[in-house]
């Protein structure tokens, strides 16, 4: 009897010590669909922090901003002051709290990848990590929103005229001067609501990249045609707040470091072949798609200029100078 109760009692207690400690769930929060590139970045990411802690934290995934009430811009502000762990945006959304987020973005600041990889994944960031640290927010990792190309359903735009009288959604300040340069009717709107108002018609048309947006939030049901101008860039970063990285330990902060590094990097691999793809698949859905030629694409960005002077002061003319320092040395 005695024996039986204290071999049952080092079982419960063996029992108990073989538990894992239980987890703690980090909340991570990101603006766009859950079929998307962004969610599968961020779903890989609490994967492999989960594996690297050995189970100690993990991470709660909410698409759509729904944490912020929907407010996509609102995201980055409250990581900063902790009310999110971590989060998922991209640099445009970051544009209202740090203007300088948007020298990425500036009418053909880039013509490839490989321009993009030389300042996203180099040193050229540094001084933008340092500013959003400023505002409490710890960057971990460069993803990719990617190229963003128009789409509409009023007609095949070739050139700058095509654009005039366009109504066009756009998703912040910087595009709303783009559009004007072009002659459009840009309105700025949140992602959220901007499906159903393609759908209802009370905009023409939108940009975004083909692989981490149109394509997963199937774009294409909605617009019959495409330009693929390539007119500004859009990291991803994926983002902690300050107070959460400096309450963890530097083994930990090594952990997650790793973590996002491999997760963004997934994450810019599986945009760029989604988006490789993406135009075959685009005609096959009913797409008219315009690949334009060189000579269309330098009259888009002659016409884009003004809209890249204004912003070019705001960002900070050195910064820019900084970003084609390191591109023109790639
Ligand atoms: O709102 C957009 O267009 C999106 C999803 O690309 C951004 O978050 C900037």
């Amino acid at each position: 009897m005695t024996i039986a109760r204290s071999s049952l009692a080092a079982l419960l207690a063996s029992a108990v010590f073989a538990l894992p400690v239980s987890a703690e769930t980090l909340r991570l929060s990101h603006n766009v669909g859950d079929t998307t590139t962004w969610q599968k970045g961020a779903e890989r990411f609490g994967e492999l922090l989960a594996e690297k802690t050995d189970g100690a934290y993990d991470v709660r995934v909410f698409p759509n901003a729904q944490l912020a009430g929907g407010d996509q811009m609102r995201q980055a502000e409250m990581v900063g002051r902790g009310a999110l762990d971590l989060v998922v945006t991209s640099a445009i959304n970051v544009t209202p709290l740090v203007p300088e987020m948007a020298v990425f973005s500036l009418p053909y600041m880039y013509e490839n990848y490989e321009q993009v990889d030389a300042t996203t994944q180099g040193d050229a960031v540094g001084p933008l990590e340092d500013i959003l640290l400023e505002r409490g927010i710890k960057v971990l990792a460069w993803g990719e929103n990617g190229f963003r190309e128009l789409t509409n359903n009023r007609r095949p735009v070739t050139s700058p005229e095509d654009m005039r009288g366009l109504n066009l959604r756009v998703a912040g300040p910087m595009y709303i001067d783009v559009m004007n340069a072009l002659g459009a009717n840009p309105q700025q709107m949140q992602w959220s609501e901007t499906l159903s108002a393609l759908q209802q018609g009370v905009v023409d048309g939108q940009e975004n990249p083909i692989g981490a947006v149109i394509i997963p939030q199937q774009v294409y049901e909605m617009q019959r045609y495409m330009t693929t101008w390539h007119y500004s860039y859009d990291p991803l970063f994926l983002g902690i707040s300050k107070a959460k990285w400096d309450s963890l330990d530097a083994e930990t902060q090594a952990q997650m470091q790793e973590a996002a590094t491999e997760a963004m990097e997934y994450q810019r691999e599986i945009s760029r072949e989604a988006t490789a793809e993406g135009v075959a698949f685009l005609r096959e859905q009913g797409m008219e798609v315009h690949e334009p030629t060189s000579e269309e694409l330098a009259a888009f960005r002659e016409a884009t200029q003004p809209a890249f002077d204004t912003w070019a002061e705001r960002v900070g003319l050195d910064l820019v100078q900084s970003f084609r320092d390191a591109i023109e040395a790639n």
